[in-house]
């Protein structure tokens, strides 16, 4: 026994041997990521060693810059895609400091309508109310009540934001009252509003010596703007991390577009509405239509900032970075609604892919958003760590409130509707003279809520377009449709995200993105391999219930 401890060294000096003697555990980026030696990885195929902890988790931010000039407080992105973003989501998301993409399978006209409502966006006040007309009916008024929870809706002449407002109707008004009744002879028309331009402040004044739930904010010719809401006031937060162009303070707006001709014409459209950012559409980028249309843009609109993609090679995203992209959306297959990879025979393990195109891209500044694939917080805080400057979500944010559709019910659950947007549903979707809104499973997934000014609801589409006007009839879908659980409002949603990665960043130990960047490349971030058996290791096992 004492021959042995005669042996030991002094624990004093572990930290000093550690650095002379010893190698560091694990494998460095490089090492890991050497796809002779493991192969193409996913998310899940390897994980961080921890550092160490000398900070609050709350002193870590994860501001990140996502495109050439537009820095992000949190790097959170949805995707275009018709079951995840529309302006409630974009508006949302933009509040709490990401960035939803606004999806073009719908008319140019009102995917332009809802870049405007989040270019006008002004926290506190309602811009997309539920409107009615006055040949609407009590039972209307119920049906809402019932859908959405409330009942205080404002009467236009057209039914719509921007028409003559006419009336209010609130619960009191339609109690007891036969639902076949028409709003016209419901509703209150001795009207207290405020006219556009006013203040939260001063609004709230009003509502408050009023005493009304709502209050209707019209504009000079009495043509409703928007409508304050006496309970949100109430919870009416500050959002100091919201996305805003610094010049004009309003929220960042992106949406999304093709490449045919038809697309440029949507893209004026967009631009007119006040687009910050555009996202060129597609599973694979690196072809002579993108390119195209990135120097297009770049001529015509030199102030857009352009993301394109998608790639997963250095090889796709140097063509693309070289003809002026200013962000690279990297993912092939790994969509959570995805068969691209086993019916085209073409894609990237997604972990592999963001490192090769991040590695090679960071370079010449421009920014990788991993798209795909992200289904916990982990996935978000790898993809940061494997040089990704954002994530985009479409399934993990599918289910929220703010995501397009209704919620009904499966087996039990309380889901909403998500879709491929190459899937066979989201290309019948785009087909000429099909309805204005999308119906998954029977159930309406797109809002109309974000009238256009020339309520084009003929659907010129994406998917019209990429598959209808085509010769050939024939549609290979690369994706599918399903859905996805209830997972409340994005606005707690994105906070438990954000508050994730600052206590894993703090396990890592770094403190931003930057830091994480630099500790990773220089070797001091190490990564072990999960084996299979690891990855259930991991998972929650042995329980009973
Ligand atoms: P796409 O519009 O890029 O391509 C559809 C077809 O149209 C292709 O054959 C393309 O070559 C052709 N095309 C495009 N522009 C053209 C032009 N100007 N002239 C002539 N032909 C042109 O769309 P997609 O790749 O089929 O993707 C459809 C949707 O599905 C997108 O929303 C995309 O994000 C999504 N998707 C994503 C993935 C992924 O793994 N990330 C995979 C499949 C589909
Ligand atoms: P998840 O976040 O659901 O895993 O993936 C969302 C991403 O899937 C989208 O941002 C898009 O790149 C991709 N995607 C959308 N429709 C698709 C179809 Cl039909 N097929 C393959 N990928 C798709």
């Amino acid at each position: 026994m004492s021959s042995k401890t005669s042996t030991l060294l002094d624990p004093s000096t572990a930290l000093e041997h550690l650095k002379t003697y010893d190698h560091s555990d694990g494998l460095s980026i490089q090492e890991l990521m050497d796809s002779r030696v493991h192969g193409g990885l996913t998310y899940n195929d390897f994980l961080l060693l921890p550092g160490k902890i000398d900070f609050p988790a709350s002193d870590v931010v994860t501001e990140s810059r996502v495109t050439r000039n537009v820095v992000l407080r949190t790097p959170f992105m949805s995707s275009p895609m018709d079951t995840v973003t529309e302006g409630d989501m974009a508006i949302a998301l933009a509040l709490l400091g990401g960035l939803g993409i606004i999806h073009h399978n719908q008319s140019p006209a009102s995917q332009a309508a809802m870049v405007r409502a989040v270019k006008r966006h002004e926290n506190g006040f309602i811009s997309d109310p539920v409107v009615l007309s006055p040949s609407h009916t009590v039972a209307d008024v119920l049906d809402i009540k019932a859908r959405l929870g409330f009942c205080g809706i404002p009467i236009t002449d057209t039914g719509m934001v921007g028409g003559k407002l006419v009336g209010i109707v609130t619960s009191r008004d339609v109690q007891f009252r036969n639902p076949s009744t028409s709003l016209s002879d419901v509703m209150v028309t001795d009207l207290v509003t405020a006219s556009q331009g006013i203040t939260l402040l001063e609004a709230n004044d009003i509502l408050r010596d009023s005493k009304k739930g709502k209050l209707p904010i019209v504009d000079s010719n009495g043509h409703l703007i928007t409508l304050l809401a006496r309970s949100d006031l109430l919870k009416n937060q500050s959002y100091p991390l919201a996305s805003k162009n610094p010049i004009t303070k309003q929220l960042y707006a992106a949406a999304s577009v093709g490449t045919r001709l038809s697309d440029r014409e949507r893209l004026a459209l967009l631009v007119e509405a006040g687009l910050d950012i555009v996202v060129l559409d597609s599973s694979q980028g690196n072809s002579i239509f993108q390119i195209d249309m990135i120097r297009y843009i770049k001529e015509k609109y030199p102030e857009l900032e352009v993301i394109a993609g998608n790639v997963v090679t250095r090889e796709q995203a140097a063509s693309l970075i070289a003809s002026g992209a200013d962000g690279l959306r990297v993912g092939m297959g790994s969509g959570s609604i995805c068969i691209t990879q086993e019916v085209m025979a073409v894609g990237r393990p997604q972990a592999t892919a963001v490192y090769a195109v991040s590695e090679f891209s960071n370079k010449f500044g421009v920014p990788v958003i991993a798209d795909g694939g992200i289904s916990n917080i982990g996935h978000i805080v790898k993809a940061l760590t494997l040089g990704a400057s954002a994530v985009m979500m479409g399934g993990l944010l599918a289910g929220t409130e703010e995501a397009p559709g209704e919620y009904f019910y499966h087996e039990g659950k309380r889901v909403k509707a998500y879709r491929g947007m190459g899937s066979l549903e989201a290309m019948e979707q785009g087909k000429p003279g099909s309805p204005p809104q999308t119906k998954v499973n029977g159930v309406h997934t797109g809002s109309n809520k974000y009238p256009s000014p020339k309520k084009d609801r003929t659907l010129e589409n994406a998917a019209t377009s990429r598959y209808f006007s085509e010769d050939s009839a024939v549609k290979v879908a690369q994706g599918v449709s399903g859905d996805v659980q209830d997972k409340g409002s994005v606005k707690a949603f994105i906070p438990y995200l954000y508050t994730g990665i600052q206590h894993s960043f703090q396990e890592i130990g770094v403190m931003n993105i930057q830091q994480l960047r630099e500790v990773v490349r220089n070797g001091q971030v190490r990564f072990e391999l999960r084996t299979a058996s690891a990855q259930v290791e991991g998972g929650v096992h042995g329980l009973n219930s």
